[in-house]
């Protein structure tokens, strides 16, 4: 069973907007296998964005994932990886599919309500990070 690691980032929280994207992938019929809620530590914040790290926005990243709750989740089925990419849009809300969740919800390309791991490798990378008492693959 193919499986990734999901955020809602902290202006998705903030806006009280948790249950709606939960739902979201729940009716499209992903089992959600692990979930919490959050405040990352700058040190899993940086492991987490660890690829982007020469980016002009690292910093900002950085401080915007780590000043406020995060809710994060682990999300089990078939081609999920993909599946939850397509149902978060773009990074760019403005190129996201509007009926996607950035392209219903989201206005910046910083602050975009959710993350998703891009690949397998991603995904066992980035639950080790969150969720280090979860068995690995
Ligand atoms: P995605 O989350 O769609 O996989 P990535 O991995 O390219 O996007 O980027 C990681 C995160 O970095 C994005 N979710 C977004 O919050 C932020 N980001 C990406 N591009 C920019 C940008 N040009 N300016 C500010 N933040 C950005």
């Amino acid at each position: 069973m193919e499986r990734t690691l999901v955020l809602i980032k902290p202006d998705g929280v903030e806006r009280k907007l948790m249950g709606e994207i939960i739902s979201i992938y729940e009716k499209k019929g992903f089992e959600i296998s692990a979930m919490k809620l959050a405040r990352p530590t700058v040190e899993v914040a940086k492991e987490h964005y660890y690829e982007h790290r020469n980016k002009v926005f690292y910093n900002e990243l950085v401080d915007y994932i780590t000043g406020g709750y995060v809710c994060a989740l682990i999300i089990e089925g078939e081609n999920v990886i993909d599946a939850v990419r397509k149902i978060n849009g773009e990074t760019d809300p403005l190129k996201a599919e509007a009926g996607s969740i950035r392209g219903r919800f989201a206005l910046s390309k910083a602050e975009n309500c959710v993350h998703s791991s891009d690949s397998k490798e991603s995904a066992e990378r980035e639950i080790k990070i969150w969720f280090p008492e979860m068995p690995q693959l």
